[in-house]
C-alpha cells in the first residue's frame, strides 16, 4: 500500500432531470483543479463525479419525456459523463446511484441505522418541494405571487402525508455541535459554516427517510411499499465508490474519510447536517470537509429555464476554448463568493492573463529564441540579482498555492500565478535581450535562460488548470513528460543549456475585443 497521503475529493452528484449547465460544469472544474493540483504535488487522489438518478424529480422527467425511468436515466447520465470528457475532467471513477453497488450499499446503510435504533415507522403530514427534494417546516416558506408557498430556494411546495420511516435527527443535535467544534475546518467557508451552527442550535427534526407515494427509488430493506428517501441514498454514493460496507475494501482503507465534498451553497444542509448524522449513527467517521461554493448569475440575471438565460458549457468551450474556461470560470470572483457570468469581463480576463499575460511571454521568449539563438536555449552565464530575483518568486509559488489550495482558495492561488507571470513580463521589458543581441550577447543568453526557466515553471504550477495549454507549452520547452510534476519545480528541475527546442505556437490566442466589437 502507497505511503502517500490520499486525497479523497468529490462532485455533487447531479440529477438527470435536466441537462447540464454552466453551475454543473463550474463544481466539476473546481474538483478538477484540485484533484489535479495534488495529483501532481505527489499525493495519492481519488476523484469522484456521477449522477443522482432516483426521486420524484427524475421519475417525473422520465414521464414527461414518454420514457421508463431507468432508460431515462442512462440517456441523460451519459450527457454528464459526455460533459465531463469534454472538460477534460480527471475523474477516476463516475457513480450512478441506479448501479446495483449502489443500491446495495444503500441498504446496508439504511440497515446499520435502524440496527441503531435511529430509525423508526411513523407518517409524515407536511411540506415538500420535488424541485429540491426536500422536506419543509411551514415557518421556512413564504407566499408566493399566486399566494401559494414556496420553499426558500424559490421552489413550488406541495401538502405531502403518506406513512413513512424517520430517522431520529433530534437526538443528534448536541453530537453535531461537538462534531462542529471539534473540526472547526469541517464547514468551509466560515460564514457557511455560522448559518449551519445556528440552524443546528435551532433544534433538529425528525427527518421523514421513506416515501410510498411513488415508486422510483431503492427499496427499504424489509419494507418494499417504501422507497428510500432520495437524498439519503444520493449521499450514499460517496462511501458507495469505495467500497462500503466492505469496510476492508482496498478504496475504503485508503480514502475513507473523504478529504472534501466540494458542493454548492444549495446543498450546503444535506451535506452538513443529514449526512455527518447518517454517517455516525452508521458508524462511519464522517468527511474532514464540506466546501460549500457560491452561484452563478448570467448577466446580472437568475439562470433559469424559462428566462432562456442558462449558459452552455459547450458553447462556451467553442467560444472561448477549453482551458480558457477553466481558468476564467475559477478567476472570476472568489471562490465561495457568489458571482455573475458576464462575457464582456469573460474575454477582458482571458485576454489580459492568458493572451497578454502568460502566453506573450512564453511567445515572445520562444520565438526570439528561434530567431536569435538557432533555437538552442542558451547557456547561462553568471546569474544576476534580477535574474535570481525572478527565479526566486517562481520557485517559490509552489508553497504559497499549495497553502491557497489546501482552504480551497482557488482565486487567490491564481491570483499568485498572475503576479509572478506579471513579474516575468516586467523581467523581460527591463533585461531588453533585444537590445543585448549585438552588445553582449552572453548576456541575453542567460537572460532567456532565466525566462524559459521561469516559463517551465509557471507552466507546471498552472497545469492543473490550463492541463493542455501548459502541456503545449512544456513540449516546445522541450520538457519530458516524466519530469512534468510539481517535484520538478525548483533547481533539481531546471533546463539544461544547449538544448533544441522544436518550433513555437502561440497557446492562447487573443479574442476580440468585445468593446472594440461593440
Ligand atoms: O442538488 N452556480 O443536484 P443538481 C453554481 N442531486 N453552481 C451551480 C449552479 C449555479 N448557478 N447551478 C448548479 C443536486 N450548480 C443533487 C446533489 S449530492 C449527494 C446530490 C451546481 O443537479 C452546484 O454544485 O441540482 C450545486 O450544488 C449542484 O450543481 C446542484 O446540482
Amino acid at each position: 500500500m502507497s505511503d502517500r497521503r490520499s486525497f479523497y475529493i468529490t462532485t455533487p452528484i447531479y440529477y438527470v432531470n435536466d441537462k447540464p449547465h454552466i453551475g454543473h460544469a463550474y463544481t466539476t472544474i473546481a474538483c478538477d483543479v484540485l484533484a489535479r493540483f495534488w495529483r501532481m504535488d505527489g499525493r495519492d487522489v481519488y476523484f469522484l463525479t456521477g449522477t443522482d438518478e432516483h426521486g420524484q424529480k427524475v421519475e417525473k422527467s422520465a414521464e414527461a419525456a414518454g420514457m421508463d425511468p431507468l432508460a431515462f436515466c442512462d440517456l441523460q447520465s451519459a450527457k454528464f459523463r459526455e460533459l465531463a470528457a469534454a472538460m477534460n475532467i480527471s475523474n477516476d471513477d463516475f457513480i450512478r446511484t441506479t448501479e446495483p453497488r449502489h443500491i446495495a450499499a444503500s441498504q446496508a446503510i439504511w440497515q446499520a441505522l435502524e440496527k441503531a435504533g435511529d430509525i423508526y415507522l411513523g407518517s409524515y403530514a407536511g411540506w415538500y418541494a420535488v424541485r429540491d427534494e426536500a422536506f419543509y417546516a411551514e415557518d421556512e416558506l413564504t407566499k408566493g405571487p399566486d399566494s401559494r408557498f414556496v420553499a426558500p430556494s424559490g421552489a413550488p411546495v406541495d401538502w405531502v402525508e403518506e406513512p413513512s420511516y424517520f430517522f431520529r435527527l433530534s437526538a443528534w443535535g448536541d453530537r453535531l455541535l461537538a462534531f462542529y467544534d471539534a473540526h472547526p475546518d469541517f464547514i468551509l467557508p466560515p460564514g457557511k459554516r455560522n448559518e449551519v451552527v445556528s440552524f443546528v442550535k435551532g433544534g433538529l427534526k425528525d427527518l421523514s427517510v421513506s416515501r410510498t407515494t411513488f415508486k422510483w427509488g431503492v427499496p427499504v430493506p424489509g419494507a418494499p411499499d417504501h422507497i428510500m428517501y432520495v437524498w439519503l441514498d444520493a449521499l450514499t454514493n460517496y462511501v458507495t465508490a469505495v467500497g462500503y460496507p466492505d469496510k476492508q475494501a482496498e478504496l475504503y482503507q485508503r480514502f475513507w474519510p473523504a478529504d472534501l465534498h466540494m458542493v454548492g451553497k444549495d446543498i450546503l444542509r444535506f451535506h452538513t447536517v443529514y449526512w455527518p448524522a447518517f454517517l455516525m449513527a452508521a458508524g462511519v467517521e464522517p468527511p474532514k470537509r464540506v466546501f460549500a461554493h457560491g452561484w452563478w448569475t448570467a448577466e446580472g440575471q437568475k439562470m433559469s429555464k424559462t428566462l432562456g438565460n442558462v449558459i452552455d458549457p459547450y458553447e462556451l468551450i467553442a467560444s472561448y476554448g477549453l482551458d480558457q474556461v477553466r481558468y476564467v470560470l475559477l478567476r472570476e470572483f472568489p471562490f465561495g463568493n457568489d458571482g455573475d457570468f458576464s462575457r464582456k469581463s469573460v474575454i477582458t480576463r482571458i485576454n489580459g492573463e492568458l493572451a497578454n499575460g502568460f502566453g506573450n511571454l512564453g511567445q515572445r521568449t520562444l520565438s526570439f529564441i528561434a530567431k536569435n539563438a538557432e533555437g538552442r536555449l542558451p547557456e547561462p552565464g553568471r546569474l544576476t540579482e534580477a535574474d535570481q530575483a525572478l527565479l526566486q518568486h517562481v520557485y517559490g509559488l509552489l508553497p504559497a498555492m499549495r497553502s491557497e489550495m489546501a482552504s480551497q482558495a482557488l482565486y487567490q492561488a491564481l491570483q499568485l500565478w498572475v503576479e509572478a507571470v506579471n513579474a516575468a513580463n516586467r523581467y523581460i521589458d527591463s533585461e531588453a535581450p533585444w537590445s543585448l543581441r549585438k552588445t553582449d550577447p552572453e548576456r541575453m543568453g542567460t537572460v532567456l535562460w532565466v525566462l524559459a526557466e521561469a516559463i517551465r515553471c509557471l507552466a507546471l504550477i498552472i497545469h492543473p488548470v490550463v492541463p493542455q495549454a501548459a502541456d503545449r507549452l512544456l513540449d516546445q520547452l522541450a520538457v519530458d513528460s516524466t519530469a512534468r510534476s510539481f517535484a520538478a519545480i525548483g533547481t533539481s528541475g531546471a533546463l539544461k543549456g544547449g538544448t533544441l527546442l522544436p518550433a513555437p505556437a502561440g497557446i492562447f490566442p487573443r479574442l476580440q475585443d468585445p468593446v472594440a466589437a461593440a
